[in-house]
Formats: structure tokens, sequence, C-alpha cells
């Protein structure tokens, strides 16, 4: 049986939007108030509605993740070098270069495809001033041991957590640990503002200097403390963030049952790895990675050009890895012996469709594709 979406192609993710007439009252508000942007009443509740949702003391909004990665690192004036993840989206290392830090790519973990902390340690050179972590597809880092390791080394820890809106670990929210998270609101994430993105600290302090450094480092009119960028998100954006919050809980459990019906479907198909989240964290499903191996019948290129063939876009998130981008593979860390377990995912792995508007039937069907592959 030859399966195609219906006519039209189904993507890795689609965005997630409430009815257009809900937003109306909205933007009304912004037109009788000409606020536009630089930190107005929009912006104001969604930073407060979004602490009180995520479960975290202090907010920060950003135009986009990028951004505010980018600013987290000039927050806590980082030099030298970072360790980080070579599995990940190319902001993540982006945002070191974007501050003249050397990334230094340790490789991951093959269960949860995160920064492995059994490697972190002998990549800790004199120059080495934080870690950076992703906790890649919404699965939470070994934040205690990373946590450790920090402490030992006098090191900052930074978590690139923009697949993580709303997940849990340790009985609690996963951008409480390290010293600062940053999360992204694009519009294929979870949780979206169009662009958007933020960042989490514990206290007043670092809010109001984070806040300073998205808004040119002004403090006053007269006075600028920092070569602060523009990071401010706009009105529009954080009013649809403000509206989009309402019906996150509802949009995070359909994907939880897209995931449940998919890992149920693929269970036991030889050659096929779905992600184990373990025991203790509430993940977002933010992303449903399928690794494909040297088992399965077909390479991990060709089920993906098939899905495509039949109108499933799915994505090879995180291939290329970051270490093979030109601008970072020159660097010693980025050598493929260097990153086994990296190099060898990035081979393997496809993230399938999963946003709460897919139909059950697409779920079967993109399931049925890859449980029953006709092998030429
Ligand atoms: N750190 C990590 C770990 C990240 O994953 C990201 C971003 C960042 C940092 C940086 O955060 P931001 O600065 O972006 O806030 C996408 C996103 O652009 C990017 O935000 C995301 N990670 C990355 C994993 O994926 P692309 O180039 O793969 O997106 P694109 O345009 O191909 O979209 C994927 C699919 O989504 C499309 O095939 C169709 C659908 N789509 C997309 C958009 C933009 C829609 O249906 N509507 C849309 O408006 O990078």
């Amino acid at each position: 049986m030859k399966v195609r979406a219906q006519n039209t192609a189904i993507y890795v993710t689609q965005p997630q939007l409430p009815p257009l007439a809900e937003f109306i009252p909205y933007l009304e508000q912004i037109w009788a108030n000409k606020t536009l942007t630089n930190c107005g009443p929009f912006h104001q509740q969604l930073e407060q509605a979004l602490c009180e949702y995520l479960g975290v003391k202090h907010l920060a909004l950003f135009a986009n993740g990028t951004l505010a990665l980018v600013t987290a690192l000039q927050c806590l004036r980082i030099t030298g070098e970072v360790i980080t993840t070579p599995y990940s989206f190319v902001a993540t290392a982006h945002s070191l270069l974007w501050n003249g830090i050397k990334p230094v790519f340790v490789d991951i973990d093959p269960h949860s495809l995160n920064l492995d902390p059994d490697r972190i340690e002998a990549a800790i050179t004199p120059q080495t001033t934080a870690i950076m972590p992703v906790h890649c597809y919404g699965q939470s880092c070994d934040v205690a041991r990373i946590q450790k390791i920090a402490d030992s080394y006098g090191l900052k820890v930074i978590y690139d957590a923009a697949h993580a809106f709303g997940v849990h670990c340790h009985g609690g929210s996963v951008l409480n640990h390290g010293d600062l998270s940053v999360l992204s609101f694009h519009a294929t994430k979870v949780f979206n503002t169009f662009e958007g993105g933020a960042i989490v600290c514990a206290d007043a302090k670092t809010k109001q200097h984070i806040d300073h450094l998205k808004n040119f480092g002004f403090v006053d009119e007269v006075t600028v403390i920092a070569p602060g960028i523009n990071g401010k998100m706009s009105e529009i954006n954080a009013a649809f963030g403000v509206l989009q919050l309402k019906g996150i809980d509802k949009a995070l459990d359909k994907r939880r049952c897209i995931d449940a019906r998919y890992r149920a479907a693929l269970q036991g198909v030889t050659g096929i790895r779905c992600l184990d989240y373990g025991t203790g964290s509430k993940p977002n499903h933010s992303y449903f990675p399928i690794l494909v191996g040297s088992e399965y019948p077909l390479e991990r290129d060709a089920l993906y050009e098939k899905l495509k063939d039949n109108g499933f876009h799915g994505r090879r998130y995180f291939y290329p890895l970051i270490s093979e981008f030109p601008m970072y593979r020159g660097l010693a860390s980025a050598a493929p012996a260097n990153l086994p377990v990296a190099t060898r995912v990035a081979r393997e792995v496809i993230c399938l469709p999963i946003y709460p508007d897919l139909a059950w039937e697409q779920v079967d069907a993109i399931a049925d594709l890859i449980a029953h592959p006709k092998v030429p």
C-alpha cells in the first residue's frame, strides 16, 4: 500500500496556532495603548505567567533563543574555552563564537544523547570557564553529575534548554539547574511566540543585569553599563505567548499520546531504537527521534527518502554534527575519533513528525512505513 499524506506534505513539526479570532482582542489592546516593544505590558505579563507555569524564579524574555544564549554568556562574563556537545543545533556553538569563546566538543552519552558526564573532566584545561550542555530533544541532562564536576573545577553551567520547555527532573523544573538556562520559543518549538526565547535565572540581581544587557546596556536614559544588544521581545510576540500558554497543557498531552503511539507501533521493529526517557523525569515530547541501526533492512537515508516519497518529511536533527561544519572542523576536539558516539548517532537519526494537530492516521501510516519497509 502506498501511503501518501492527504494532499499536503507532513513536516517534522507544525506550529500550534490558536483560532485567529482569539488573537484579535490582544492586537486591539496593543493598538489601543500603542506600546509596541521595550518591555511593555504583554512582555511583563508573559514573563510572570511563564515563571508560574514553568516553576522558575526569574525569566527574561528575548527576541529569539540565539540572542538569549549570546547574552547568557555575556552575563556570566564567560571567556576562554567552554565544553559543549556537538550533537545540537548549530546555534549552541555559534553563541560561543559570537563571544570569542573556543568551543571544546565532548562526546555524548549513547542513551540520553546528551553530553556524557564521564568525558567532561578529561576536556577541562586551565582555559575552561564553563560547560554548556543541551537538554537534547527535551531529555534532561545528568544535571547532578554535571553540577558536581562544575563545582569541583569552579566552572559555570549554562544549559541550552531550547528544547526543554516544561521538562521536569528530580521533582522540579529542569530549568532550575545550572547557573542559567536558555529557552527557545521559535515557531518549531513546543511553546512558540513565532520567534522568541528566554533566559531563566535564580535571583533578581541577575535578572536585572540580563534585562540591561538585552536593552543595549541601558540602566536609565543616560547610563549604559555594558555593550548590550537589542534582544527584546516585541509586544505582538509576547501577546501571542500569553494566549498560547492557555492551550499548552492540551498540546503537551497530545504530543505525549503521539509519542506513546509511535513507541507502541515501533516496539520490536528490528534495527529501530526509540529514545528512552527513563523514570523520574517528565519530558515534553518536543521531538520523536528514532535511530536506524545496521540491523534495519534500509540505510537511514533510504528510510528518510522513503518517508519523504510518501509525503512524510522527517528531519535528520542533528546531522551533520556541529563539529563537522567548516568553522568548527579544524578544532582538535572536533575530530570524529573524539566523538564516536555522536558521529554514529548523527548518521542513524531521523526525527519523525510530531505536533498536536498530527492526525492519528498519519502517525499510524508513518509507523507502518517504518515497520514494514519494502526492500527493493
Ligand atoms: N539551541 C538549540 C538546541 C536549538 O535547537 C535552537 C533552535 C537554538 C538553540 C536557537 O533557538 P532560536 O534562535 O531558533 O530561537 C529549526 C529552527 O529554526 C530552530 O529554532 C531550531 N532550534 C532547529 C532545531 O530547527 P530548521 O532550519 O530545521 O527549521 P525549518 O524552517 O526547516 O522548519 C522545520 C519544519 O517546521 C519545516 O519543514 C516546516 C515546519 N515549519 C517551520 C516554520 C519556521 C512550519 O510549519 N512553520 C514555520 O513557521 O531550524
